[in-house]
């Protein structure tokens, strides 16, 4: 795999994007990244040839083909770069409820979320369904020190980028996780210990002062 070509088409912020480079730092895969201008909604046209469906970062582009959403490209880089960390379990048990749990993420928390930052009114209702599905993935976690058991994986990979946002939340909404999901929160402190998570993570003041900017442009504040 040595000659592969790998570009990542990725926007800072952005959750999802973390996650692709989460799961490339985990197999030790080099890749060129390449930021898009959502702010500006200046999209390129590498991005609009790859992603005609929905437009959307992020994109991995392997050897010239995109690979589009999420959740399909970690499960792709964990098929294609067999060295590095394991990323989805091989049991097809296992894996379904991996899957089930990411899912789960997907369906719930980014919305959730954005009525939290983006909205004026609706930030304590919002808030407080937050809170109820981070508990139910708490719930989810149990004992285990990762989702998958004793290793970091796929399911880890879907949320942890969240947690670079948690603060904005937490400030918006008025809430404080430590309190509400202690256990959760301390998944989280053992996620940042990894090198994967932390180089990919940005920094919780950096995107609280990002989005205070965007509910500027959007005449929140
Ligand atoms: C979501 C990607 C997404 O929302 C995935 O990859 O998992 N289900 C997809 N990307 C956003 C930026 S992050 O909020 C995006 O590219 N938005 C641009 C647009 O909507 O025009």
């Amino acid at each position: 795999m040595a000659d592969d070509e790998v570009v990542l088409l990725d926007f800072w912020p952005s959750m999802f994007g973390m996650r692709l480079r989460i799961a490339l730092a985990e197999k030790g895969v080099k890749y060129e990244y390449r930021e898009e201008d959502l702010l500006n909604n200046m999209k390129s046209e590498l991005l609009l040839k790859m992603n005609p469906v929905h437009k959307k970062i992020p994109v991995l582009i392997h050897n010239g083909k995109p690979v589009c959403e999420s959740r399909i490209a970690v499960e792709y880089i964990d098929e294609v770069w067999k060295e590095g960390a394991q990323l989805l379990p091989s049991d097809p048990y296992d894996k379904s409820q991996a899957k089930f749990w990411a899912d789960y993420i997907d369906q719930k928390i980014n919305d959730l979320a954005y009525k939290i930052w983006a909205t004026k009114g609706g930030e304590q209702e919002a808030s407080e369904k937050l809170i109820e599905c981070l508990k139910v993935l708490e719930g989810a976690l149990g004992d285990k020190p990762y989702f998958g058991g004793e290793s970091f994986g796929f399911v880890d990979i879907a949320l942890i980028g969240y947690n670079s946002w948690f603060y904005t939340y937490e400030t918006f909404g008025c809430f404080n996780l430590k309190e509400e999901c202690p256990n959760l929160i301390a998944w989280a402190k053992r996620c940042m210990e990894k090198e994967s998570v932390s180089k990919t993570l940005p920094d919780s003041n950096k995107i609280y002062e990002f989005v205070k900017s965007l509910r500027k442009m959007h005449g929140i504040e």
